[in-house]
């Protein structure tokens, strides 16, 4: 990519985007365009048509997507498949319409079995049944991937999927109820001090173990990958390493300085059991992750703390 290439990121105001656009603006890019809702709505196809027939991108990450946390993905199962898959076929297809040299588009953890592995291969894709929480979603994103493979294999298209694992950061969303685990406990946790609470309630048993990646390292792979990787099968994005939710709790208690006690509600979804990415393939193209877990809820947190409504 040249620093004013034309490079479209879509979903440029999420958790993602955001970080995308940070680290694009932090390495010289001077060309990039953004979208907000009210002026692309990228579930209407005439509209992203429009859009990609005046603009022609040069590179486009695609970001934006209908996302949430376990509770979310539960909840609104028919929002999830209808709204990502119109968003990615919208843009995947318009982007080979107008000839996008390149396109990434960002898939998620939770394409592969529920019970997999672990960690998980690139290559355990469709080798199971999905977490049944968030399977609409999943499938959503798997069709993505096989959009572009497919893309790829009969257009000749350079169109490429990578699979992040658990994100957080700035820009992340830090409602109770539709978040993912670390934003909610994050602002459970803070509440609970600010009110003297003396007890903070996890979802769940505590018992199943996730990885967790800061965005600004996503951010970084992915403009990496954009540079470096130029083939159909899929890439991890991830640290290599997993905590149990009870641990997290502790570590987000210890970053706020939260002297209560955690108690579980086991009537809460636990979700899949383990889901730990096997970065290998990632990490032997030349990148790893480098900001360690406390260090991005620590900086999470000031984020939180200054962004406060
Ligand atoms: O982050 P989370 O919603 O996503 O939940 P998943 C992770 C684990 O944390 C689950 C527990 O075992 C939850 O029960 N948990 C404990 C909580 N307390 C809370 C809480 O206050 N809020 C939330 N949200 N969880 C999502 C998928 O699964 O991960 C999406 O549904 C996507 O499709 C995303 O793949 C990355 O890791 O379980």
């Amino acid at each position: 990519m040249d620093k004013n290439d034309k490079i479209y990121i879509a979903g440029h105001r999420g958790l993602v985007g955001s970080a995308i656009v940070r680290k694009l603006e932090a390495e010289g890019f001077t060309n990039i365009i953004k979208r907000t809702r009210k002026e692309l709505d990228l579930v209407n196809q005439a509209a992203v048509t429009e859009f990609f027939a005046t603009e022609k991108p040069d590179y486009v990450f695609l970001a934006a997507a209908k996302v949430g946390g376990i509770n979310a993905n539960d909840i609104y199962p028919g929002d999830f498949i209808y709204q990502n898959l119109q968003i990615q076929n919208n843009i995947i297809s318009n982007a080979k319409e107008v000839g996008v040299k390149k396109l990434l588009f960002l898939g998620s953890s939770c394409i592969y079995p529920k019970l997999s592995k672990q960690p998980m291969k690139e290559e355990y894709l469709l080798t199971g049944t999905l977490e049944p929480t968030n399977e609409p979603y999943a499938i959503a994103k798997i069709a993505g991937i096989k959009m572009c493979q497919s893309y790829n294999k009969q257009y000749g298209t350079n169109f490429i999927s990578v699979m992040p694992t658990n994100l957080f950061g700035f820009n992340d969303n830090f409602d109770l109820e539709k978040s993912h685990v670390l934003p909610a406990l994050l602002r459970k946790i803070y509440e609970a001090k600010k009110n003297n609470q003396s007890t903070v309630t996890v979802w769940g048993t505590g018992k199943p173990r996730r990885e967790f990646l800061f965005v600004d390292d996503l951010a970084d792979a992915v403009y990496f990958l954009m540079q470096n990787y130029d083939e159909d099968e899929i890439v991890n994005i991830g640290t290599g390493e997993d905590i149990m939710i009870s641990e997290l709790a502790e570590l987000i208690k210890k970053v706020i300085g939260f002297e209560g006690e955690i108690v579980y509600d086991a009537s809460k979804p636990d979700g899949t059991p383990r889901k730990l990415l096997d970065v290998s393939k990632l990490n032997g193209l030349g990148w790893k992750a480098d900001t360690s877990l406390e260090d991005g809820i620590r900086k999470t947190f000031e984020w939180f703390q200054a962004n406060l409504p």
